[in-house]
């Protein structure tokens, strides 16, 4: 058994946290071999870190055998010190009325503050994934605060939409999601992000050839994926948690499995016609864990034909104002 890896959760109090921080202690994230410390982050506000308190309690009942310790702080610079996995869930909700262009400065100023304490004090291997909305240009903002860390540590979440458009090709063709393989996100964590069917297989076909239904694939498809999170929000009265959680632990998981292929989101350099300097999702392959865990390579040989094209474009538009908007706080 090795030594227990620290893991970091911001928003650890949130919706999103109390469904994640039982599952990584029970090893579903980085493995049944692996301990694990939770270092487990909120905000300086005596009802987060009361309620951070509970959750605390509550993992100290489950008796995981994996979890050898636990960190409870309203402190970055403790909260991320010497973590190898920096899980950036916390941030403020768009309250009412609020315009998206407040958002993205609102929670744009969370980010500076903890890429820089993560650059200052996480482990030698620290990787990030980030959650907290808007995902793609959170994690942009939090990697240019870096200096020790290289961008490619940073990569924002795009698994729940990879996973949501998983189940709705399966639902749709009437067989087991476990069948739909190679459906990946391209682009921004939003209403504009792309699901890339053409490519995607369903018991080894092409899944234009088995659904046969271009029009549902080019319109409702897109649009269930890029609008379920509102669909949820909607129903539920709260934005998705559980399988946001979920799709963290597979994020992660992933990252951790050699030859996995997965949508993450990253820095594009250029790839599929993305800005080079915006964080877009696009599909990765996990490469060996021999040097650091969690490293990819972006897979950038895909072929997209002009409506793919034509989505690629917006979405990269999308991620290109969020940035001009934030442009100040770029390190
Ligand atoms: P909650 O409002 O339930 O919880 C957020 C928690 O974060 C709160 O406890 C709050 O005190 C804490 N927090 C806020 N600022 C913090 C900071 N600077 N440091 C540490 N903690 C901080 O939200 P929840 O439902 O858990 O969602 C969290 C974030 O995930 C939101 O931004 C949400 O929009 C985003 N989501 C992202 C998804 C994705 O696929 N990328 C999907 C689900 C979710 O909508």
């Amino acid at each position: 058994m090795q030594a227990p890896v620290r893991i970091a959760v911001t928003g650890a109090a949130g919706q999103i946290g109390y469904a994640l921080l039982f599952r990584i202690a029970s090893g579903q994230m980085l493995g049944p071999d692996t301990p694990v410390i939770l270092q487990m982050i909120e905000i300086p506000n005596e009802k987060a870190m009361k309620a951070l308190e509970g959750v605390a309690m509550e993992l100290e009942d489950c008796a995981f055998p994996l979890l050898r310790g636990m960190v409870l702080t309203d402190d970055p610079n403790k909260g991320f010190k010497d973590a190898s996995w920096c899980c950036l869930v916390g941030a403020k909700p768009r309250g009412p009325g609020m315009e998206r262009a407040d958002l993205l400065k609102d929670n744009g100023k969370i980010f500076v503050g903890q890429g820089k304490a993560i650059d200052t004090v996480a482990a030698q291997d620290a990787r990030v994934v980030v959650v907290g909305n808007p995902a793609n240009t959170n994690c942009m903002i939090a990697a240019s605060q870096a200096k020790r860390l290289p961008k490619e540590r940073f990569t924002a979440m795009v698994r729940l939409d990879q996973n949501r458009a998983a189940a709705q090709l399966a639902k749709k063709a009437a067989v087991d999601v476990k069948d739909v393989k190679d459906i990946f996100i391209y682009g921004n964590h939003s209403p504009t992000m792309f699901p890339a069917f053409a490519h995607a297989k369903i018991n080894g076909k092409p899944v234009p050839e088995v659904i046969g239904h271009h029009a549902w694939l080019q319109g409702e498809f897109c649009e269930t994926v890029g609008k379920r999170g509102a669909a949820i929000i909607a129903a539920r009265g709260l934005s998705s948690a559980a399988s946001a959680a979920n799709a963290l632990v597979d994020h992660v998981h992933s990252l951790v499995t050699p030859g996995s292929v997965h949508s993450i989101a990253v820095k594009s350099n250029g790839a599929y016609g993305f800005d080079p300097n915006v964080w877009a999702g696009m599909p990765v392959k996990t490469t060996s864990l021999k040097d650091t865990p969690g490293g990819y390579e972006p897979i950038t040989s895909y072929t997209m034909d002009d409506f793919a094209k034509g989505k690629l474009a917006a979405t990269n538009k999308e991620l290109v104002e969020e940035r001009a908007t934030v442009k100040d706080m770029l390190g």
